[in-house]
């Protein structure tokens, strides 16, 4: 990151004062495609896409040296059943039954590849139909995954190594207005009757070609279809942009656990922990494990800023971040502990076992802002 981007991402976070950066999403009615990677740079996509929280689509030419386009794909575009066979057919894979609905998701079990593999070849065999029905290789994606938004409110980016997909974008808050009576979201937005009778804008659509990359911002609610057969390699993160979104978020899950469990909250010797222990295994991370969390990477980008006092050296492409993303990020995450702190149910939270405590890495990190003002 160069100085000018960090200036203008703190400039950005300073003008939300607090707000939520998905809050401010300007209407879109097209989804911006990406052409050229000689023209594009991180700067670009960070002021461009990340910052205003809008997704974007890759061309396949950002992807065109990766090896998987080479290997996993035949000549004529379709899945390379035999490379793949060859080299994972051993792997266990969790596989979704999309016949069967489970929540708002579907049951899984795990199989070998091989197996998996000799289903969907007979599943093509079958033009595009099974005894079995239709199975869905998670993590490889076949066929479509109900509307959702990324888990913890990160980003990801989404890879077509071949085949094509259809996607479904609703920016942060317009899932609102497609809650039914019990609150509870679509399992799948493109049924009749579902989109018709909502006054909310439609989606924005996008068709995803083999090889091209979509941006999938935090907090826009999805859906996917495969459009044919499909593979796909998808990566979620979290940086300093959606840190926000994803401490709301854990703010949230925490709500929805006390009031579930609200009515034994004056009879219950340690409820607050046992909400806490509740919150971990319905959304994987509870408040202190977020605290570990801020303090792994706070404690990279410190280190990271202790060392570049020296002369500027700023990171290339491969060598992470340098000290503009690092003062970018402790800015951030000064932003995000001050909050953690000041929580009352973080504040019930035992957190003399932490090292540092959160007080004093908070310290560390307002001091490294101040330190930073100048770099
Ligand atoms: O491509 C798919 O089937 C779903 C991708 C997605 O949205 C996800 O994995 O979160
Ligand atoms: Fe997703």
């Amino acid at each position: 990151m160069d100085r000018e981007t960090r200036l203008f991402a703190e400039s950005h976070f300073r003008g939300l004062r607090g707000r939520l950066p998905g809050g401010v999403c300007p209407t879109l009615d097209c989804v911006d495609f990406i052409e050229n990677p000689d023209s594009f740079s991180y700067a670009d996509f960070f002021k461009g896409y990340l910052l205003p929280n809008v997704p974007c689509v890759f061309s396949s030419a950002f992807t065109e040296t990766w090896g998987s386009r080479r290997h996993w794909v035949t000549p004529s575009g379709k899945p390379n059943f035999d490379y793949l066979l060859r080299n994972y057919g051993d792997v266990l894979v969790p596989v979704a039954n999309c016949g069967v609905r489970e929540y708002n998701s579907n049951p899984k079990e795990y199989m070998p590849l091989r197996e998996y593999i000799n289903y969907w070849k007979e599943y093509i065999r079958g033009d595009n139909s099974s005894p079995r029905g239709c199975l869905y290789l998670k993590d490889w994606h076949l066929c479509r995954s109900p509307f959702h938004a990324d888990i913890f409110r990160s980003f990801s980016w989404s890879v077509n190594i071949c085949g094509r997909k259809k996607w479904f974008f609703f920016p942060p808050g317009q899932e609102e207005a497609l809650r039914d009576g019990h609150g509870g979201l679509p399992y799948d937005v493109t049924s009749p009757g579902i989109l018709n009778s909502c006054p909310c804008p439609l989606p924005l659509e996008v068709t995803q070609e083999a090889g091209e990359m979509v941006f999938v911002p935090s907090g826009w609610h999805h859906q996917v279809h495969n459009l044919e057969d499909t593979i796909s390699i998808n990566h979620n993160w979290v940086n300093g942009c959606n840190l926000t979104n994803m401490w709301q978020f854990l703010q949230q899950e925490l709500c929805a656990v006390q009031q579930e469990v609200g009515q034994w909250r004056d009879t219950m010797p340690d409820w607050h922990h046992h909400c806490q222990v509740i919150m971990r295994s319905c959304s994987g991370i509870n408040f202190g494990e977020f605290y570990h969390f801020l303090k792994v990477i706070a404690e990279r980008r410190l280190l990271i800023l202790a060392k570049g006092r020296g002369p500027e050296v700023e990171g290339g492409e491969d060598s992470g971040p340098g000290p503009q993303q690092a003062a970018f990020d402790v800015s951030r995450i000064a932003e995000v502990l001050a909050s953690v702190v000041a929580h009352p149910d973080f504040q019930k939270v035992d957190t003399c076992v932490f090292s540092p405590r959160p007080e004093e890495l908070l310290q560390q990190l307002e001091e490294g802002v101040v330190a930073t003002a100048s770099l």
